[in-house]
């Protein structure tokens, strides 16, 4: 027997006394507080449609309606062994069991959150509710195993526990009082705020990140075409825009190459050099691109915008002879070059223009952002279409000041400073509110920074005023100044560079919607606003990184680099920022962080997208990762037993418990439920009557006796003294404090100055916040002024995607990644052995092994495996573990619907690609065929679902097996 006692290690808290020291060293890697977490390792969601069965996870949980359906029918089938007072007495049970698959907890109610530590069988119940259970159901144990497959396996373990009160429990109990079952349903700390952003004790939003890319120069802008292919566009301030797949891979060619004539310096603080793209609205059938850089032209700076028309012969590349200059802008200083380029819903190209540069806009008589003979200090609104012949732009009729004698046409709003990063809410999903709103962050002068909503006709107040603050007191009192306040500001303690962002409109983070998430660039600040729709007040609250247990899902990481450089949004919506270590063009230390809320998913299927198919030339490079994924990390701190105010902690002994006492309705015993029930067997519900129910159940009108049984509460029958007996028996444990504070970082302090450092550090979250008010607090003069954007230049060469991690294939769920983990892994497999001959264990490793099945359990008819030979886990051979062995699938009629299946099982969401004619390697001879002819529809469970040949029946040889590439 491959079982063994092996106590459910409750993951959540460590326990104290002598076995789960050793089981404590040996789980090191896991502790803290859970989180909500599914069996396929992501986070719960709402279902798009009710659940019909188990109800109360409708509104939250793991499961979809299909879902539902399947543990229906496993319901139903079990219950087939039932009379009616079986029915009653232990339907509740049952169902509840069964439904804890939808529960938003599920992965710690299974101890599935690792994916490398063995996963339960069943879930965990809680001691009172599993000695209820084992006194009024316990033969049902049997049913609920067969359930899951392979009865001759378990048939033995399952004779021994039911018979044995102790061991039924340790084999079913999860000693975690506050999130077995049912009190995970109650307890107030788990369901306060269930999916909802989870808020640390600052009340600041947790989030996590994903690392989407990095090895990049100054990464200024990541832009998408909108044309169905959801590649992204990112351009480096030294002049190159590169083109990323949706799955990640760089090509290795230019999009853009402009490093010749951009103009800019390596020197930290250089605000000038490629700052921005934008593809025409229209890129499908307009294929042309907006650039905005600086330029030296006869020894006189400027910024230019111009346009390019993609390549005939290449869809990822522009057309380097095809530069048309829009419009130049002379520049008086080196900084405060603006640098955004945006189209409008429109479809007007619209162009965010700094005041010209020096400190407190001082040109002319009240300096350039009030002066409307100039484009200085203003975004511009220009029409670009049909264009072709003639002017390189019009001047859209409906402009502002068309009709003011001295004001430039262009003009769309002024007394803007240095907008950096201006982007356009796309409206809310379901209403369209918000929709074409166009936000800005504006770079403040010595003490606050600024977020202005921009309208037609708008005077946003430089250099009047700064925030909500006079800056030129004269033309602050002046009354015709009619200026547009910020609907935020904040003082330069937060930050001393505000770098707009976006409002979050995607698919994936429902809870996010309408967020405007943005930060600031010198104290790596993550920011966010939501809008009261009532009052119209933006309500201003800290993003920060979410702890290790928070983000502990897999790919996720918590940590990024200081200098927040840019925000993005890609075809989908979803969010991502840029950010570098070190903001140098001569240091590869920017990365692309995608925006990940871990409290609440998007139902599945629902923000499903297909890229449509774009040409390749030249080379792809491939992601890797840089930064260590969360549920990697080994824990930074060792276990300290402590006395918290909230977790109970209280004797290591066990209480002796009070002797079982019987309950009525009497148990149905082995007998009762293993009938087959002929006619009239029972003597309280004939067969008929049991048919009956179960239609009305289906139907859900049940009749009252089975109603009880249905109810989800914990059974309350139990003798007096019972319960409260076992209540008292605790185990003493060690509560591991679990790490929520952010850990402070550095001060946003000065820009680092030259040399710059080239080992970057990431940071795990912004400084504590202060506890004032942003826009009331301190107005300590700042003497000098800080430079507001990143600097780059001169190296030339595409940004590597950096030197890959040793430990080789991403992390994936269900499968150990890197050495530690499958030593970790070993010394688990090391210690079940060590206790195999104990008992049982309501344990199951989650996958098969790599083809060395070691002590690990037989796997259930159906299961799957991938062989490779180069030991990577999203690709190889076929293998379908059938009637005791494991044997290869044929190619014939093997589609990526069949693909889908396995990669399902594997616990990946979809299928790269069914590779045939044995192209991931061919298995010896050794090796059975086993399915030929294999027709899926994708949703089964497993091949052996799928239409086929009978099982060991082919006309094909091993040259023949089938590959699948998971991703
Ligand atoms: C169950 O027990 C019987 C007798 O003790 C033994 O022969 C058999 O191998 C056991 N079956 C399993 C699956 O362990
Ligand atoms: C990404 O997609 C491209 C084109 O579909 C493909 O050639 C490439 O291999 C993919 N990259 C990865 C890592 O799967
Ligand atoms: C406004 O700007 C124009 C163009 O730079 C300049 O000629 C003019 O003197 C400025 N006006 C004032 C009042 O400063
Ligand atoms: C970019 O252009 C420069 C100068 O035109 C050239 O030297 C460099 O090799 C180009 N880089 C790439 C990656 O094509
Ligand atoms: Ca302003």
């Amino acid at each position: 027997m491959t079982l063994q006692i092996f106590h459910p290690v409750p993951q959540c808290k460590v326990q104290h006394n002598l076995v789960h020291v050793l089981l404590l060293l040996l789980l090191q890697s896991w502790w803290g507080n859970c989180h909500p977490q599914c069996l396929d390792y992501k986070p719960p969601f709402e279902p798009r449609q009710p659940l019909a069965f188990c109800k109360e996870y409708s509104k939250f949980g793991c499961c979809d309606l299909e879902k539902d359906e399947e543990i229906s029918k496993s319901f139903y089938s079990i219950m087939e062994n039932f009379d009616h007072s079986g029915y009653v007495t232990c339907g509740k049970y049952i169902r509840s069991i069964l439904c804890q698959e939808c529960s938003p907890y599920a992965a710690h109610l299974f101890d599935a959150e690792d994916a490398n530590t063995p996963m339960r069988l069943l879930p965990g119940l809680c001691g009172d509710y599993c000695f209820d259970y084992w006194n009024q159901c316990r033969y049902t144990l049997s049913l609920l195993l067969e359930n899951m497959g392979s009865p001759q396996q378990f048939s033995n373990l399952t004779a021994i526990l039911e018979e044995d009160r102790t061991k039924f429990c340790d084999f079913l109990e999860l000693r975690d009082k506050q999130y077995c079952y049912p009190n995970v349903l109650t307890n107030e700390e788990l369901n306060a705020n269930l999916g909802s952003v989870r808020e640390n004790t600052k009340g600041c939003l947790e989030l996590c990140l994903q690392e989407v890319a990095n090895g990049l120069r100054n990464p200024v802008a990541m832009i998408h075409a909108d044309d169905g292919t959801h590649r992204f566009f990112v351009a480096e301030q030294l002049g190159y825009v590169w083109v990323y797949l949706a799955n990640g891979s760089r090509i290795d060619r230019p999009f853009l190459n402009l490093t010749r004539a951009v103009l800019t310096s390596p020197w930290s603080g250089d605000e000038r050099g490629f700052l921005c793209i934008a593809l025409h609205p229209r890129f499908r059938t307009v294929r042309k691109a907006y650039v905005y850089y600086s330029v030296s032209v006869k020894r006189e700076e400027r910024i230019r915008i111009s346009e390019f028309t993609m390549s005939t012969h290449d869809e990822n590349q522009l057309d380097h002879s095809s530069e048309r200059t829009i419009l130049e802008v002379v520049e008086p200083a080196s900084n405060h070059n603006g640098g955004q380029l945006l189209f409008g819903q429109d479809g007007y190209l619209y162009i965010f223009i700094g005041d010209g540069g020096r400190a407190g806009d001082p040109f002319g008589k009240f300096g350039n952002s009030q002066n409307k003979s100039t484009h200085l200090g203003k975004a511009l609104r220009i029409d670009v279409d049909n264009n072709d012949d003639g002017a390189p732009y019009s001047i859209p009729s409906d402009n502002p000041f068309v009709n003011e004698k001295e004001a430039k046409p262009e003009i769309y709003a002024y007394g803007v400073r240095n907008m950096w990063r201006c982007s356009i809410d796309r409206g809310d999903p379901a209403t369209g509110r918000g929709r074409g709103r166009m936000f800005c962050g504006d770079v403040g002068q010595n003490k606050y920074e600024e977020v202005d909503l921009i309208v037609k006709g708008g005077n946003y107040g430089w250099r009047a005023k700064e925030g909500f603050s006079c800056y030129d007191r004269k033309l602050c009192q002046n009354s015709s100044l009619d200026d547009i306040l910020p609907i935020f500001a904040y003082p330069h303690k937060l930050g001393k560079s505000v770098t707009g962002g976006y409002i979050y409109r995607g698919c994936q983070m429902p809870n996010l919607n309408g967020l405007y998430i943005f930060g600031d660039f010198m104290s790596g600040r993550l920011m966010s606003l939501k809008e009261n729709e009532a009052t119209g007040e933006w309500q201003y609250t800290e993003i920060c990184m979410g702890a290790d247990q928070t983000c502990r899902f897999p790919k996720l990481i918590n940590s990024y680099y200081k200098y927040i450089i840019s925000f993005a949004e890609d075809e989908a919506g979803e969010l991502y920022f840029l950010a570098t270590g070190s903001p140098s063009a001569t240091a590869r230390a920017g990365v692309i962080y995608k925006i990940i809320d871990p409290s609440r998913r998007a139902p599945p299927g629902k923000c499903s997208v297909k890229p449509s198919h774009i040409n390749i030339k030249g080379k792809l490079i491939h992601f890797y990762p840089k930064e260590e994924f969360v549920i990697n990390k080994k824990p930074t701190t060792t276990a300290v037993p402590t006395t918290t105010t909230r977790r109970t902690t209280t004797t290591t002994k066990k209480t002796p418990r009070k002797p079982i006492i019987i309950i009525k309705p009497p148990m149905p015993t082995r007998n009762t439920i293993r009938k087959p029930q002929p006619p009239q067997s029972a003597t309280t519900a004939p067969r008929k009557t049991t048919t009956t129910i179960k239609a009305t159940i289906k139907t859900t009108t049940l009749p009252t006796t089975v109603q009880m049984a249905m109810e989800t509460t914990p059974t309350t029958t139990a003798a007096t003294g019972y319960r409260a007996t076992v209540m008292t028996t605790v185990y003493s444990r060690i509560a591991q404090t679990p790490i929520t504070t952010p850990r402070p970082t550095r001060r946003p302090g000065r820009p680092v100055q030259l040399p710059l450092s080239t080992t970057p550090q990431p940071i795990t979250s912004p400084q504590p916040a202060p506890s004032s008010t942003p826009t009331t607090a301190s107005k300590r003069p700042q003497t000098t002024l800080p430079p507001e954007r990143p600097a780059a230049l001169t190296t030339t060469g595409p940004p590597s995607q950096s030197s890959p991690k040793p430990s080789g294939p991403l992390n994936k769920p269900r499968r150990p990644t890197n050495t530690s983990i499958s030593k970790s892994f070993e010394r688990k497999l090391w210690f079940r052995e060590k206790l195999e001959s104990v008992g049982g264990v309501n344990q199951i490793y989650k996958k098969p092994n790599g083809g060395k099945s070691r002590a690990g359990k037989r796997p259930r008819a159906g299961s799957v495996r991938l062989v490779s030979a180069d030991g990577l886990s999203d690709r190889g051979r076929v293998e379908i573990f059938i009637r005791g062995e494991w044997g290869t699938v044929c190619d014939d009629l093997f589609t990526s619907k069949s693909g889908t299946v396995v990669c399902r099982q594997l616990g990946f969401t979809k299928v790269l690609a069914v590779m045939k004619r044995a192209a991931l390697g061919e298995a010896n001879g050794s090796v059975r065929i086993l399915l030929d002819d294999v027709e899926c529809e994708g949703g089964e469970r497993s091949l052996l679902l799928c239409r086929r040949s009978k099982v060991g029946k082919h006309n094909c040889s091993h040259g023949e097996d089938v590959g699948v590439i998971c991703g």
